[in-house]
């Protein structure tokens, strides 16, 4: 024992104090001392994950006034504030000691002057507050992929969160080694309103220390943000992995039926707001995570889990016909956190929900009546475009049975989509391992989304979706996942997808259900039982294929015309996609694997040969012979 624990003990029932007691790790002690002493909280309590400590937490989130009781029972809602609506990038800094330096593409600050002006930020945030401490288990609990965490902060929702979301790891703790090491995050939503959203969003600070593993969060309650163990954490794992040579990754993990009552595993990375979760939730096929999956290889196959235990989706544009089974989830009793969405009555309704919206009601700006304009004059929307829902995964019925397999499942296919309105193909194979690494990975390209603070629609790449959250130099992230695949006794097959491909008018080119077509056919690929054509970019579907597919999956016609406008290669945007992939890591990228470059090249030059063959925009059937 240290001193730090009996430091603790004042701010502590005796109950809590036992708590803590159970857990035999001086850092667990030192880093909540140290938390409580800067915050200055007047109380502590230790969740242990009991049912009781449990319903604490739900209570507390409803006595603060941070989440209010919605008609049907299980559903709250908490509202962030209207300057707290997504991940704040300019906010979000990584601690840099003296003398090292990231790509430019990373934001960052000397590691000094953040801790100070963080820690500045955080003294005596608490005051008066309780202070909830909370162990979590990313990844299952007792498996080669788990790591611990351990999160102070000073709100019940991001708390309350935290137990639909993640795994819990109280127990984990308890029965770890004293020195077993954990990631650390505090966060304070800082002073509220009365509407108990944070006020000073001018002050908010999200800074990454990953010398000491640990991330403070400040003056900002948007779960993104908050809920220390989605971006947050995934930052450090991100470096962890790397240097570990395992990946952690954005990405969903799901398992798609075949015939005969198959099933194969896919994991998915798109950035945020690009379809990723209603992939993961399509109907007939089974969800094992919706965000971010640690990858191992274990005898020599690339097997995954889900570091999470619930979703924290985007609740726009769900509704009875583009995402049925997460509509029923939110339409139904169980226990479910609604945010920044509209209510009116006691209902929440949302952007995109399939039915008329109320002309009044309360939003994240506070009561909202149609017409209602922001301190610029621009109209307030009902519901916010990033308004979410949380929920945990084992309430759905479409979850995986192997959620909790400590061993992961076997990845057969790992896909990259982006949002690219001009270039790449719906769906479409890599050669091998390197090219879909490089050409669909480390090439994706997608444009900001609401999911994120600043302008939409800013054309960006987004190095494996998980550009965002990279604290290691970003060309070895693109060599460690080179190496990664190369090393498997197989490596799963890469495919690209592209949901948001435009014709010449500016209309998408796709409905948002033909993406199940394409996940059937990489499961028919990856199985062998479907053929492909080999064009420039990659292995594009047959017509055929495709044709009973979409009668199969989704009891449509499917047109020569459509496949021949959606799987036309287009040469030029191509081309032109190629030299923004390859410019952008000439500038920012000082240590780009020259791989990449030469299989860019490769790409260009299969490209410029067909072009020079069949013209600028060639049926994907002219590679056929
Ligand atoms: C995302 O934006 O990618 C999300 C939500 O999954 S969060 O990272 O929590 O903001
Ligand atoms: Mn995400």
């Amino acid at each position: 024992m240290n001193g730090y624990l009996e430091a603790l003990h004042p701010k502590m029932s005796e109950g809590d104090y036992q708590k803590l007691c159970a857990i035999t790790n001086p850092k667990a002690y030192e880093f909540i001392a140290k938390s409580s002493d800067l915050c200055n909280c007047e109380k502590i309590f230790i969740c242990s994950d009991s049912a009781e400590d449990i319903a604490y937490v739900r209570n507390q989130a409803i006595a603060s006034g941070e989440e209010s009781f919605l008609n049907l029972k299980g559903h709250t809602v908490h509202f962030d504030g209207i300057h707290d609506q997504g991940r704040d990038r300019k906010a979000t800094k990584y601690l840099v000691p003296r003398g090292i330096s990231f790509s430019k593409a990373l934001n960052q600050i000397d590691r000094q002057e953040g801790l100070v002006e963080v820690k500045g930020l955080l003294r005596d945030s608490m005051q008066g507050h309780t202070m909830i401490v909370r162990f979590i288990s990313l990844g299952p609990a007792n498996s080669v992929f788990t790591i611990l965490g351990l999160q102070c902060t000073d709100s019940w929702y991001v708390a309350h969160s935290e137990d639909l979301l993640y795994r819990p790891g109280y127990e984990v703790f308890r029965q770890s080694e004293p020195n077993r090491e954990f990631l650390r995050v505090l966060h304070s939503a800082g002073s509220l309103s009365p509407k108990k959203t944070s006020t000073e969003f001018n002050k908010k600070r999200i800074y990454i220390d990953y010398m000491d593993s640990t991330i403070y969060s400040v003056n900002t309650q948007y779960a993104g943000n908050s809920v220390g163990f989605k971006k947050l954490a995934f930052r450090l794992a991100i470096r962890k992995a790397n240097y570990e040579g395992w990946l952690a990754e954005h990405m969903m993990i799901m398992g798609v039926h075949g015939p005969g009552g198959r099933k194969t595993y896919f994991s998915g990375a798109f950035p945020s707001a690009c379809g990723k979760t209603s992939t993961a939730m399509l109907p007939g096929e089974s969800i094992l995570g919706d965000d971010i999956a640690y990858i191992r290889d274990i005898g020599s196959v690339a097997r995954a889990v889900n570091v999470e235990s619930g979703i924290f989706g985007i609740i726009k544009d769900v509704n009875p016909t583009d995402d049925a089974l997460i509509y029923k989830v939110l339409t139904s009793p169980g226990e479910v956190i609604f945010s920044n969405v509209l209510v009116n009555e006691g209902r929440p309704y949302w952007l995109g929900i399939g039915s008329e919206l109320p002309k009044e009601g309360k939003n994240f700006s506070g009561d909202w009546h149609e017409g209602k304009t922001d301190d610029e004059g621009n109209a307030i929307p009902p519901a916010h475009k990033n308004a979410r829902y949380a929920v945990a995964l084992k309430d759905l019925e479409n979850c995986d049975p192997e959620i909790d397999n400590p061993l992961g499942v076997k990845l057969s296919g790992i896909i990259y989509g982006g949002r690219d309105a001009k270039a790449y193909v719906p769906v479409q194979q890599s050669f091998d391992w390197e090219h879909g690494i490089i050409a669909y990975g480390a090439s994706l390209e997608t444009e900001t989304t609401f999911a994120t603070i600043g302008k939409e629609g800013i054309p960006e790449i987004n190095m494996m979706s998980t550009q965002d959250f990279i604290s290691i130099p970003l060309g070895q992230n693109v060599s460690n996942n080179l190496e990664f695949g190369r090393k498997l006794k197989k490596s799963p097959f890469v495919f690209g997808v592209n949901y948001f491909l435009r014709d010449k008018k500016n209309q998408f080119v796709n409905t948002p259900q033909d993406k199940h077509v394409w996940i059937k056919w990489m499961e028919l690929r990856v199985n062998g039982e479907a053929g492909a054509i080999r064009t420039p970019t990659g292995f594009v579907p047959k017509y055929g294929d495709l044709k009973k597919l979409f009668d199969r999956v989704l009891n449509k016609e499917y047109s020569k015309e459509d496949y021949i406008k959606q799987f036309t290669i287009r040469v030029p945007e191509n081309l032109a996609k190629i030299e923004r992939v390859q410019r952008f890591y000439q500038e920012n990228v000082s240590d780009t694997p020259l791989e990449l470059f030469e299989i860019l090249d490769q790409q260009r030059q299969r490209l410029v040969e067909a072009k020079a063959q069949f013209g600028d925009y060639i049926s994907p059937e002219s590679f056929e012979w």
